[in-house]
């Protein structure tokens, strides 16, 4: 297949421009290269050292003899991304070029702004250009489980069937989201469903859990392929935040009771969800909603299975409960449905004290590197 990764230079895009590459589809990847901004605006870094795109795609091609073209654009432009779409004629875009922090999205309203304009135009552009020219193209879109927030019922993959005064009908989930990046899925989803419905246009929207871990199978052949990884308060993520803690003897930073559950996923299941659901194709028409997440852990559980781990390898790692910056519900029901990629054959990687060790002796690596001052949360709401 010919697939454009847009988002490709970031954390999730990147190993999955590789995945897909090694498994012989022809990749393309979109990126405004706006995330290494906002690491300069936060004075803020990757904790593993990143090659420059150019750098690693040059790499993958000595290594693997397998070219991965480079289009350094906004998707905001839409003359650029027509143009992209045009020369690529992709047969699936994987949508990943987002603002995806929510802190990020609520330092004040320029950001919010910023945010939800970037995701939401991104998108309607997308949109539009398949439409316009590859309207057979399956989008990819990764959505995000906080699109549901955290409701006192199951969590369905999309559609809830509801009864309501003697009728029944099968109808989109409710959606409760916690911040105004949260919230810019939820509109993304909207337009999606809609453009599905009105232009036939084939769309999978992949309600993704927090991602955590760093490698896969291709990042590792060599040290210009790394990945990013976040550790700061703005972009960082909880159980990558606690093992990069862990490693510098930070307390760990559990927000609040720390019972907030969220699912979970490792990356080496993120690039596998993606190729799964390009080879099996939405129908026309269709919006097709997966959970794209393994397991469901409170941060506070995350954060002891974090302690355990370090401590086998000597490291102090004391839990801090800190006041909540976020207003969200610290005690409450979760559970939800994921059963639509396992169905397709995904096999989740689990984690194990195995897993968080290789990640806990991955990050010591580059320790150095930890700006300390970045790891409190400073952004509130
Ligand atoms: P990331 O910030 O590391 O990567 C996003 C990439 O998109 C960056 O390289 C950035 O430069 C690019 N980008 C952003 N806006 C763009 C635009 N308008 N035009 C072109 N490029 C643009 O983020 P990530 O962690 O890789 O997340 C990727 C996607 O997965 C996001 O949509 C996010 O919402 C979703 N997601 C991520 C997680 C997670 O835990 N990381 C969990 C659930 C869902
Ligand atoms: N949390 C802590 N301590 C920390 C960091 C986070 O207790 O140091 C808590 C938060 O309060 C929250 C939970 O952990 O209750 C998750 O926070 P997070 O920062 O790990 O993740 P979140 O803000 O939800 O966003 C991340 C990605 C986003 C993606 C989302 C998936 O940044 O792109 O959409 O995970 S989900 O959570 O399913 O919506």
């Amino acid at each position: 297949m010919r697939i454009i990764v847009a988002g490709g230079d970031g954390f999730c895009g990147w190993p999955t421009a590789l995945y897909l590459s090694k498994q012989g589809h022809e990749v393309s990847i979109i990126d405004s290269m706006i995330r290494r901004k906002w690491d300069q605006e936060l004075g803020a870094n990757s904790l593993a050292p990143i090659s420059t795109l150019e750098e690693r795609v040059n790499r993958w091609f000595e290594l693997t003899g397998s070219t991965i073209n480079i289009y350094q654009g906004d998707l905001m432009q839409y003359d650029f991304l027509r143009e992209v779409i045009r020369q690529e004629r992709p047969d699936a875009f994987v949508h990943f070029a987002e603002q995806r922090s929510a802190p990020y999205s609520m330092i004040d309203r320029e950001h919010a702004v910023f945010t939800q304009t970037n995701n939401v135009v991104g998108t309607l552009n997308v949109i539009y250009a398949v439409k316009e020219l590859v309207p057979d193209c399956h989008i990819i879109k990764l959505g995000t489980m906080g699109e549901y927030g955290q409701p006192n019922i199951d969590i369905e993959e999309g559609y809830i069937k509801i009864s309501h005064n003697g009728r029944e009908d099968v109808l989109p989930y409710p959606k409760q989201p916690g911040s105004m990046y949260h919230l810019s899925k939820v509109h993304d989803s909207h337009n999606l469903m809609f453009a599905a419905k009105i232009w036939g246009l084939r769309v999978t929207d992949l309600n993704q859990g927090v991602v955590y871990g760093l490698d896969t199978e291709e990042t590792k052949l060599d040290p210009v392929l790394a990945n990013r990884l976040d550790y700061d308060g703005v972009f960082g993520t909880a159980l990558n935040r606690f093992l990069i803690q862990a490693a510098v003897g930070h307390d760990l930073t559990v927000y609040g009771s720390g019972g907030q559950t969220r699912s979970f996923l490792n990356i080496k299941d993120t690039v596998r969800c993606i190729e799964i659901a390009a080879n099996h194709p939405a129908d026309k028409g269709e919006f097709r909603v997966f959970n794209q997440f393994t397991e469901e852990f409170s941060v506070l559980d995350l954060a002891q299975k974090v302690k355990k781990v370090a401590e086998k390898e000597g490291l102090q790692a004391k839990i801090a409960h800190l006041d909540n910056p976020r207003k969200e519900k610290e005690e409450h029901y979760y559970h939800a449905v994921n059963t639509k990629l396992v169905d397709l054959g995904l096999q989740p990687h689990l984690l194990t004290d195995e897993v968080l060790h290789n990640i806990l002796i991955t990050v010591m690596k580059h320790q150095d590197r930890v700006i300390k001052e970045k790891i409190l949360p400073e952004v509130k709401w």
